[in-house]
């Protein structure tokens, strides 16, 4: 997240880490993506986190070597709990070249605590998605766009934006615009905060309902190019469906 400030899993026990325990070394925490509990054994994610193919056989992807990190403000630490996958649905409709329907849903071997999850905005919840609306991401990605990650949870205060200005941010590919219908963007005039590489798959946050989560945006806090979303209204029946 840049240009964010610290926060704690004790304020937003629902955002947790994903982490391969193959990715890096001991003493690194092996985090790679954001994530959402949204119930006690269902955590949701971006699809891209999976890379382009899901859990692709060889890599540090791997369903066992994987964890959901709960509970630990910083990686650095070992407060909290590791649990384990039982299962990961990347969306098969996931487009790596648009990055349409970026959304997995992994189901935990054990239960979170239900204080620890957070709804779902659903279609009925139009006013979280207003443009103007305030909303908060959160994560342990790069806080400056070259490469520097925090070992502590960070959080920032973004803008949603119309539908209209996210597809202007983005124009030009084969059908006008790379803004799909299942995603949103949410920036800050004049740039300066944002999502940025490592978030990717954690929460932006309305009160208290979940509507996006960190996909794709090009370079990070830029003046011009608000940070995109999956729209969690557009995915949570396929949530529903994989749950
Ligand atoms: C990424 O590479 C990424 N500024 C995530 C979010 C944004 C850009 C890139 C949005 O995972």
């Amino acid at each position: 997240v840049v240009g964010g400030s610290p926060t704690s899993t004790d304020r937003a026990p629902w955002v947790v880490a994903l982490a391969s325990r193959k990715r890096f070394g001991s003493g690194r925490s092996g985090q790679f993506c954001g994530a959402v509990a949204v119930a006690p054994r269902t955590v949701i994610t971006a699809a891209h986190c999976f890379g382009r193919e899901a859990l692709g056989v060889g890599d540090w992807r791997q369903l066992p070597d994987l964890r959901v990190i709960a509970g630990r403000t910083d990686l650095s630490g070992s407060a909290g709990q590791e649990l384990k996958l039982s299962q990961v649905w990347a969306n098969p409709s996931f487009d790596p070249d648009t990055n349409a329907g970026d959304i997995a849903v992994i189901t935990l071997a054990s239960a979170l605590p239900k204080e620890a999850t957070i709804a779902m905005a659903d279609a009925s919840d139009t006013d979280d998605y207003r443009a103007g609306t305030q909303a908060h991401v959160y994560g342990w990605g790069d806080t400056t766009g070259r490469g520097t990650y925090s070992d502590t949870l960070r959080t920032a205060t973004v803008t949603v934006f119309s539908d209209t200005a996210c597809a202007q941010a983005y124009p030009g590919s084969f059908d006008g615009t790379y803004v799909r219908a299942s995603m949103m963007c949410a920036g800050a005039k004049g740039g300066g905060k944002d999502a940025c590489q490592g978030d990717s798959g954690g929460p932006l946050v309305v009160a208290d309902r979940v509507i996006g989560l960190v996909s794709w945006g090009s370079g990070c806090a830029e003046a011009a190019y608000p940070g995109v979303y999956t729209r969690v209204s557009a995915v949570a029946s396929l949530v529903a469906a994989h749950s």
